[in-house]
C-alpha cells in the first residue's frame, strides 16, 4: 500500500488503516478501507472519462433523496451513501489532479462475477426492474448527464469509422466483418427515441451482473452499485445491457435463454407497472443491439491503443470485443425464441 492512498484515505477517516484493491472496474481505481468504524469504499474517478465528478454526487444526493421520501416498506434497494472529507466536502483532490470519493460499504453483501442458479439472475432482473420503477417518478432531465453519447450506438460508429482511418494498427477480420454486417441496425433504439415510440427515463447505464449486491445470508439482492452514470436515457439501454451480462454463458461463449427467461421474469414483475406496447416491441432489438455496441467500443478503444478501457496486454480489448460479437451472433439465432419468450412474460398474454 503506498503512503499516498493511505493519506488519501485520511482525508475521510482518520483512523483509515488498511487498504485493498476492490472489484474489477474498467474506468475508475476502487479500494476498500478499513477503519475504526465501518469499512468504506474508496474511488479515484477517472477523470479522462468523467470530466465533471462533481455532477456525479450531485446527481447521487438527488436519487437518495427521490428514493428517501418512498414510503420505506416498498423501497427494497439500499443505496451506497456519501462519506463526506474531514473538511465536509464530497470529492476530495489529490496533487495530482484526481478527483477521489468515499462510500459507504453494503455490510454483508457480495458482488459476483459469475451467475450461480437462476435464481441469482431472476433476482437481478428484479432488482433492476424495482430501480427504474423507483425512479419513473424522478424526472430524468432533474439528472446531470454525466457522460454525453453514453449508449448513443450511432456514435460510437462514428467514432469507429474515424479509428479505422486513423489507426495503424492491423484491422481484425472477424470483428471488421461482423460491424459491417450489423451496422444497418445500430440506429434503432436512437431512432425509436427520436420518433417519440421510446420515452427518456432515469436509467442506470452500467447494470453488469457484479454491479449488484447480494446479501451473503439470504442470498437476496440488496443493493445496485456503480452510480456515476444514472442520467436520462432509455431503460431498453439496461435491460440490453443486463442480459449481455447474465445471459452470457461463459463456458461455451453462447446465449443463455434459460437465464434471459429468469431474467425478464423478475424484470418485468416490476416494469409491467410502467411499459408501454413500444417498451414491449422494443425489448428484443436492445437485447440485440448493446452486446454490439460494447464490442464496438472495445474494438474502437483497441484500434485507438487502449485509452479508454483498463487492459493488462495489449490485445484484451480485441479478445473483449470479439467474445461481445460471437455472444451478438448467439442472440440473433435466438430471434423468435427470445421474441416467443417476451411475448409470453407480458401481461395479459
Ligand atoms: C465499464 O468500469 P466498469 O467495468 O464499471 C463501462 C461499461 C462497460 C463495462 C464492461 C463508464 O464499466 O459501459 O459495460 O466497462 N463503463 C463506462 O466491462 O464506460
Ligand atoms: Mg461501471
Amino acid at each position: 500500500m503506498s503512503y499516498q492512498l493511505l493519506a488519501i484515505a485520511r482525508q475521510f477517516a482518520d483512523s483509515a488503516s488498511h487498504i485493498t484493491p476492490l472489484g474489477n472496474g474498467l474506468i475508475n481505481d476502487t479500494f476498500l478501507v478499513k477503519s475504526a468504524s465501518q469499512p468504506f469504499v474508496l474511488q479515484r474517478i477517472n477523470t479522462q472519462v468523467f470530466p465533471n465528478p462533481e455532477q456525479i454526487m450531485t446527481n447521487l444526493v438527488s436519487l437518495s433523496q427521490h428514493i428517501a421520501q418512498k414510503n420505506s416498506a416498498d423501497v427494497r434497494l439500499q443505496l451506497p451513501q456519501i462519506l463526506s472529507t474531514v473538511t465536509d466536502d464530497s470529492l476530495y483532490q489529490d496533487e495530482q489532479g484526481g478527483a477521489w470519493r468515499a462510500l459507504s460499504f453494503i455490510a454483508d453483501s457480495e458482488s459476483l462475477e459469475a451467475v450461480r442458479t437462476l435464481d441469482d439472475v431472476r433476482q437481478t432482473g428484479q432488482a433492476l426492474g424495482h430501480f427504474h420503477r423507483l425512479l419513473s417518478d424522478l424526472e430524468p432531465d432533474s439528472l446531470h448527464d454525466t457522460l454525453p453519447g453514453f449508449h448513443i450506438t450511432p456514435g460510437y460508429l462514428q467514432q469507429y469509422r474515424q479509428a479505422l482511418a486513423e489507426t495503424s494498427v492491423a484491422q481484425d477480420a472477424y470483428c471488421a466483418e461482423f460491424i459491417d454486417r450489423f451496422q444497418h441496425r445500430a440506429d434503432e433504439l436512437e431512432a425509436a427515441k427520436e420518433q417519440g415510440l421510446l420515452s427518456l427515463r432515469v436509467i442506470h447505464g452500467d447494470p453488469k451482473l457484479n454491479n449488484f449486491l447480494f446479501d451473503i445470508n439470504s442470498l437476496q439482492v440488496i443493493s445496485l452499485i456503480d452510480l456515476d452514470t444514472v442520467k436520462p436515457g432509455l431503460v431498453h439501454y439496461d435491460v440490453g445491457d443486463c442480459v449481455r451480462s447474465c445471459c452470457h454463458n461463459s463456458d461455451s461463449g453462447v446465449f443463455d435463454l434459460e437465464r434471459c427467461r429468469a431474467l425478464l421474469t423478475g424484470y418485468l414483475n416490476e416494469a409491467a407497472a410502467f411499459f408501454t406496447d413500444h417498451d414491449y416491441q422494443y425489448l428484443y432489438p436492445a437485447i440485440r443491439l448493446i452486446p454490439f455496441e460494447l464490442g464496438l467500443r472495445f474494438y474502437t478503444d483497441y484500434l485507438q491503443g487502449n485509452r479508454y478501457f483498463k487492459v493488462t496486454e495489449p490485445e484484451q480489448n480485441l479478445r473483449r470485443a470479439a467474445e461481445q460479437f460471437r455472444l451478438c451472433e448467439s442472440i440473433l439465432a435466438h430471434e423468435p425464441a427470445i421474441n416467443r419468450l417476451i411475448t409470453e412474460l407480458r401481461p395479459g398474454e
